[in-house]
């Protein structure tokens, strides 16, 4: 591919059998073939590619590892080079004085996690796909995970975030240390920005001391309703749970029946994982007035009692998408968010609506895994007016229509017919003092 044979320092690939896996990430939607996939190994090349996207108009598409549930990281458009960041030089260095971990865009997350344990540290952000997935695709689509509901998502652990911007150069937004204010926090616009505005190198996380006790329980209940308001009554009781997922009855059932053995044995009309990790959350008195309010509702409650049970219970949770996924290869996955007080409210509206779902996830921080599982045999406009009420029912009840995937290609159509014009226009007028060609990631979110 001529334009490419001087780019120095990146790997340039252009066999259409080497391009084809790039038309994919973890979500539903495909994008198109891209006419060469680069990847850099240092800011020479990236320079150079900017260089030449703004003199040929082609659009660069950032991937990391590719796992993303949205699309984001999809080539559309007629000319789109995908910028590969798994060779993307860095070392993982952690500083327990400073309580921060500073990485490469390619470290796998589950290296990032590793290194700050192993120095006794602990990088809460865990999407289900944390062993597989890079830091940069994390930062990019602001990943979530079970944690979020006690720490947050990825943008409250970030520090500062190197980014190549529309000059060619590489800028560092943001010190090593909680306290900055000199001026709006421009790292943080680049978080969650999906390679929109520019794209994340490396950046400097904050830590926090590793949890020393975990108490993961398993929760059965005789009634799935009465799970709704129950992360509101623990958190009004004084419990903040690290994790609160569950599984609704329909997908409690099909992971009974055709599962895995952990899976098969699960007892309940639906069920939820809760667990805690504060200093203390073994002690008797913890337990006691946990229990105190888990056993009305329960049946059959388990609390694992070592870490091989702590893993087993894990399992089953980490295995649910891919396991739907087998089951029904065209299903539809969201991932909207409803505040946690109105979470009885949603459920009704799903039944009145007639949205033909199976719900399980986060239900702790409101951030539900709505599944449409009949997808692929719906009528088209049939499942766009399903997806749609889905959103704005979400939206009526003060949530959004993406709690952790993001927008990517797959939910653009519905962020801008959904949103608030001035937030599109705000967008829109920011991407085009920072982008005015239009290289970075175009036809992403907005
Ligand atoms: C999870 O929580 C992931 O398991 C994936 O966010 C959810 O497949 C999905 O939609
Ligand atoms: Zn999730």
């Amino acid at each position: 591919m001529a334009p490419f044979r001087n780019l120095p320092d990146a790997t340039v690939l252009t066999d259409p059998d080497a391009l084809e896996p790039y038309r994919h990430d973890e979500s539903h939607v495909l994008g198109v073939l891209p006419l060469a996939v680069v990847r850099p190994r240092g800011p020479a090349a990236l320079k150079e590619l900017v260089r030449l996207a703004k003199a040929e108009g082609f659009a660069l598409v950032p991937r990391g590892a590719g796992t993303g549930k949205a699309g984001g990281c999809l080539p559309t458009g007629q000319r789109a080079v995908v910028v590969d960041f798994s060779a993307w030089p860095g070392e993982l260095r952690v500083s327990p004085q400073d309580l921060s971990l500073s990485a490469p865009a390619s470290a796998l997350l589950r290296d990032v996690k590793a290194a700050a344990a192993a120095q006794g540290f602990f990088y809460p952000p865990d999407p289900n796909s944390w062993e597989s997935c890079a830091l940069g695709g994390t930062l990019a689509t602001n990943a979530g995970g079970p944690n979020a509901c006690k720490y947050g998502m990825t943008r409250h652990w970030v520090l500062s975030v190197e980014a190549l911007l529309e000059d060619g150069e590489i800028h560092t937004f943001g010190i090593s240390s909680v306290k900055a204010n000199a001026g709006p926090a421009l790292g943080q616009l680049l978080i969650g920005s999906e390679g929109i505005f520019g794209f994340i190198v490396g950046a400097t996380l904050r830590l926090t001391p590793m949890p020393r006790e975990y108490t993961t329980l398993l929760l059965p209940v005789k009634r799935w309703q009465d799970l709704l308001d129950l992360p509101g009554r623990l958190c009004g009781a004084g419990y903040l749970p690290s994790a609160f997922e569950f599984f609704d009855p329909a997908v409690l059932s099909e992971l009974r029946a055709h599962g895995p053995e952990e899976a098969r044995r699960l007892p309940g009309e639906a069920m939820a994982i809760l667990e805690f990790d504060e200093r203390g959350c073994t002690s008797e008195p913890f337990l006691e007035g946990l229990l105190d309010l888990l056993g009305p509702v329960a049946e059959g409650l388990e609390v694992a009692s070592d870490e091989r049970q702590r893993q087993g219970i894990w399992a089953v949770r980490r295995m649910t998408s891919a396991f739907l996924k087998e089951r029904h290869p065209k299903k539809v996955s969201e991932d909207i968010v409803v505040p946690r007080s109105r979470l009885g409210e949603f459920f009704a509206g799903l039944e009145r609506l007639g949205i033909p779902s199976v719900s399980y996830g986060h239900l702790g921080d409101g951030n539900l895994h709505v599944n449409l599982l009949a997808a692929g045999e719906t009528e088209p406009a049939l499942l766009e007016r399903q997806l749609m009420d889905l959103f704005r029912l979400s939206m009526s009840l003060g949530g959004t229509l993406s709690g952790e995937h993001g927008i990517g290609l797959a939910k653009r159509d519905a962020f801008l017919a959904l949103s608030d014009p001035g937030q599109i226009q705000t967008l829109r007028a920011i991407k085009q003092a920072l982008d005015p060609q239009g290289i970075f990631n175009p036809g992403k979110v907005i």
